[in-house]
């Protein structure tokens, strides 16, 4: 039988796709990965004839598909439990600051977009961009001084929380946002990861450029 496949984007700008590669790498998965570059000729064809959304990432297991990063965690979650926190109560504060990025940051990700490779960029702030960011290191704060002792994840053990705040440590180092204390250790877990740094690699591999997400100066 084949190995289960996931349909990414381009490691250095899709945010997306990292967080579903993560959720499948930390839960032990062994799939085959499908890159298609995104925003050049012909690319949404490609997407198209992979998912349903014409969006990655998308999570083909046998006759399976799964379009979606936090549908491909939920579903992941069902096989593999620990993807999530154990404990009732932090489960679900998992899924709301999950659901919140999911759903949220708007100002965030229009300002800051993901591009892994870029290091000292500055781009104009705004009272939305300000607030986004506050309120992500008020996240991360309060998630490591409730779980720090357990372990050095938002929830102590990793779980699917953390790898929808990935993409944001990657924003944070980029544009130089950070904070002494519990916003900086826990950017520097993220980045000590070593799935996080093979990502990296690989991002910094490619060759393409995404001109709209080149973004600050
Ligand atoms: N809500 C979706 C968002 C997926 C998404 O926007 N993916 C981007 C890449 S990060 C994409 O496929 N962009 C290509 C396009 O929209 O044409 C999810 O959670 O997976």
């Amino acid at each position: 039988m084949s190995k289960p496949l996931l349909v990414i984007g381009n490691k250095n700008y899709s945010s997306w796709s990292l967080r579903a590669w993560l959720m499948l790498k930390h839960a032990g998965v062994d799939f085959d990965e499908m890159r298609i570059p995104l925003f050049v000729a012909g690319y949404k064809e490609k997407l198209f004839a992979c998912s349903p959304a014409g969006k990655v990432p998308v999570y083909r297991e046998g006759g399976l598909l799964v379009w979606d990063t936090l549908a491909i965690g939920e579903y992941l979650y069902e096989i593999y439990p620990s993807l999530w926190p154990a404990q009732r109560e932090a489960r679900a504060r998992a899924r709301s600051v999950s659901a919140e990025m999911h759903s949220g940051f708007v100002p965030l990700r229009t300002a800051m977009p993901m591009n892994v490779r870029a290091r000292g960029r500055k781009v104009a702030t705004s009272t939305a961009l300000e607030a986004d960011i506050a309120r992500i290191k008020t996240i991360w704060r309060e998630l490591r001084e409730q779980y720090g002792a357990v372990g050095p994840w938002l929830f102590g053990p990793y779980s699917i929380a953390d790898a929808m705040y990935a993409p944001v440590v990657f924003r944070f180092l980029t544009y130089g946002v950070g904070e002494p204390g519990a916003v900086d250790e826990y950017m520097q877990t993220v980045s000590r990861d070593p799935l996080v740094q093979a990502w990296v690699r690989a991002a910094e591999s490619e060759q393409e450029v995404v001109a709209a997400s080149e973004v600050g100066v």
